[in-house]
C-alpha cells in the first residue's frame, strides 16, 4: 500500500513536471550526486549564490519561463524565500571568491516564496517575468535566500561536475544584500542540475505569395537555433495548438483546426493544387524534439494569400456552327468577359488539322465588354458537302491569340436544289497562312478554259509561275510558299498575284 502510494506519488510528481506544454524542456546534468551549498544552503541562515551554464550546455534560444531544480533529501525548512535573477555573461568561471558577476548587470524574474518538492526536478520556479536566452552568452543563475532562520540540517540537492569555478557562494548569519555580497565562502565547479523550460522561437520572414491560380508560395526564415519548421493551413483561419509530445507528419489534422502540409528544414515550401481566387490561411511553427520525451512548438505565426483569379483575355461560354440557306454556316459565339481582345478570326478546314486551316476572309472586332456578348459571323464560301472544322481565334492587343475549338458541322445539301454557286472570275482572296510563309490564294473560273496564276515583285518582274493549264468550271486553290522558279526564298515585302483567263488579268496583292 505503501509501495503503491509512492508510486503514485512520483507520476504525480512526475506530471506536474510536464505541464509547461508550451515549452522545450533542457536538462543540464545528471547523476545521483548531490550539494548541500548550492543552489542555497538550507543549513545556513541567508545564503546567495551565482552559477555559469555555457552556452554548449543549454544551446537553445528562447524565452526561459521557468526553471526547475531536483531536490533530494534533508531539511528545508526557513529555505523558500527566493529572489532569483538571470543573465547573459561572457564569463566562464569566477576567478576569486569576490568575482561577484554585478546584479545590476542581471534580471530579477521571480521573488517570493518556492516550493521545495523532493524529486525530479520538481522545486519548480515559475518566473514573474521571463526572460530571452540569446544562445550566444552563457547563462548566470543568482539566488538570494532571504528567509530567517535555517533548517537545521543540510538538505541536498543533485548536482553534476561541471567547468572549475563556475560556481561561487556565500553563506552567512545575516541577510546578503546582492548588490554587495562581499566575500563569498567558496568556489565550486560542482553546478545545480537544473531544468529550463524555454520556448523556442518563432520562424521569422514568414511571407505567403500567390504564384498561379493553384499555387502559393510560402517562405520564411528559421529561427536562430535553427529549428525545424512546420507548416499548417486552414481555410477559416482557425488553427489548433499542436500536441505538447506529439510529432506531426504532412496530412495530420491539427484538433480545433489545421491540416499539416510541411515540417522540415527547409526555408520555403509550394502550396499546390489550389482552387482559384480562394483565401488560404496559414500557421508556422517551429518545432524541436530531442528524440526522448520532449517534442515542443513555438507559439506559431500566422499569415495568409489569395490564389489568383482567372485572367484569360476572353471566357468564352459558346461556339457554335449552324448551317442556313444550304450552304452558309453560321458561327456563333459567346463570350462572359474579354480583356484587352483586339477581335476574332475563323478558321475552316475539312479535316482536324489546325495547322492547315484557311482563314475566313473576315475580322470580326472585339467589345471587351465584362458583360455576356453575342458574336455572329457568317461562312459563305462552301460549296461542297462534308464535314467542316472551325476554330475561333481571339487575338489579343499584343497580337498575341488564343485558339477555341474545333467545332465541326456535317454540310449536305440533300433536298436542296444544285445551289447556285456565286463565282467570281479571277482571284477570289489571297492571304498569308499564319502558322508558315505561305499564301493561300482562291481562284474562280466562270466557265472552264485556259488559265495561268503568276506571282510578279513590284519592278513588273516575274518570280514564279503557280499554275498554267486549263481548269473547269468553279474555284481553285493554289499555295506559294515565298520562294521563285529556282526555289529560292525571296525576301518579304509586296508581290503581285496575277491570273490570266480567257484574255482577264485580275491582281491582287
Ligand atoms: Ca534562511
Ligand atoms: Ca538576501
Amino acid at each position: 500500500m505503501r509501495n503503491t502510494l509512492k508510486t503514485m506519488l512520483t507520476l504525480c510528481l512526475f506530471m506536474t513536471v510536464f505541464t509547461a506544454s508550451w515549452a522545450i524542456a533542457i536538462q543540464v546534468g545528471t547523476g545521483t550526486a548531490t550539494s548541500d551549498v548550492l543552489p542555497i544552503n538550507t543549513n545556513a541562515d541567508y545564503s546567495y549564490s551565482q552559477q555559469i551554464y555555457t552556452q554548449a550546455q543549454i544551446n537553445q534560444a528562447g524565452w526561459i519561463k521557468s526553471i526547475s531544480f531536483h531536490f533530494d533529501s534533508g531539511g528545508n525548512t526557513n529555505s523558500d524565500d527566493w529572489d532569483v535573477y538571470l543573465g547573459h555573461t561572457s564569463k566562464t568561471s569566477f576567478s576569486g571568491v569576490a568575482d561577484w558577476i554585478p546584479v545590476g548587470d542581471l534580471t530579477l524574474v521571480y521573488g517570493g516564496t518556492v516550493t521545495i518538492s523532493t524529486g525530479y526536478f520538481a522545486t519548480l520556479i515559475t518566473f514573474t517575468t521571463p526572460f530571452y536566452y540569446n544562445n550566444t552568452d552563457n547563462l548566470v543563475i543568482a539566488i538570494d535566500e532571504n528567509a530567517p532562520g535555517n533548517a537545521g540540517s543540510n538538505g541536498s540537492f543533485r548536482r553534476f561536475s561541471s567547468g572549475d569555478y563556475t560556481g561561487l557562494y556565500r553563506n552567512y548569519t545575516s541577510n546578503i544584500d546582492p548588490k554587495s555580497p562581499g566575500t563569498g565562502t567558496r568556489r565550486t565547479g560542482n553546478l545545480s542540475q537544473i531544468r529550463f523550460d524555454i520556448e523556442i522561437d518563432n520562424p521569422t520572414d514568414v511571407t505567403a505569395i500567390p504564384y498561379s491560380e493553384t499555387q502559393i508560395d510560402l517562405s520564411w526564415t528559421r529561427n536562430s537555433t535553427p529549428d525545424k519548421v512546420m507548416v499548417a493551413w486552414s481555410s477559416t483561419n482557425d488553427f489548433g495548438t499542436p500536441v505538447y509530445g506529439t510529432n506531426y507528419s504532412a496530412g495530420d489534422t491539427i484538433t480545433d483546426g489545421g491540416t499539416v502540409i510541411y515540417k522540415g528544414s527547409d526555408t520555403s515550401f509550394s502550396h499546390t493544387s489550389l482552387s482559384e481566387n480562394t483565401t488560404y490561411y496559414y500557421k508556422l511553427w517551429s518545432v524541436k524534439s530531442d528524440g526522448l520525451y520532449n517534442v515542443a512548438y513555438s507559439p506559431g505565426v500566422t499569415t495568409s494569400a489569395r490564389t489568383l483569379a482567372q485572367t484569360l483575355p476572353v471566357e468564352l461560354s459558346s461556339f457554335t456552327a449552324a448551317l442556313y440557306s444550304f450552304n452558309h454556316v453560321k458561327l456563333q459565339w459567346v463570350t462572359q468577359s474579354e480583356t484587352n481582345v483586339s477581335g476574332f478570326r475563323i478558321y475552316r478546314n475539312t479535316e482536324d488539322l489546325l495547322e492547315t486551316a484557311e482563314m475566313l476572309d473576315l475580322f470580326i472586332p472585339a467589345t471587351n465588354t465584362s458583360q455576356m456578348k453575342v458574336y455572329i459571323a457568317t461562312d459563305k464560301e462552301i460549296f461542297e458537302e462534308g464535314i467542316y472544322y472551325f476554330w475561333l481565334e481571339n487575338v489579343d492587343l499584343n497580337g498575341e491569340s488564343d485558339f477555341h475549338g474545333p467545332i465541326h458541322i456535317n454540310i449536305t445539301f440533300a433536298d436542296a436544289p444544285t445551289p447556285e454557286v456565286p463565282l467570281v472570275q479571277g482571284i477570289n482572296n489571297a492571304y498569308p497562312n499564319p502558322f508558315n510563309p505561305t499564301v493561300n490564294i482562291t481562284c474562280g473560273m466562270v466557265k472552264g478554259g485556259q488559265a495561268s496564276v503568276q506571282v510578279y515583285n513590284t519592278r513588273g518582274q516575274l518570280v514564279k509561275t503557280l499554275f498554267t493549264g486549263t481548269k473547269e468550271k468553279g474555284t481553285f486553290k493554289l499555295q506559294w510558299n515565298g520562294t521563285d522558279q529556282y526555289d529560292r526564298k525571296m525576301p518579304s515585302g509586296i508581290y503581285l498575284i496575277r491570273m490570266d483567263s480567257n484574255g482577264k488579268n485580275p491582281c491582287v496583292k
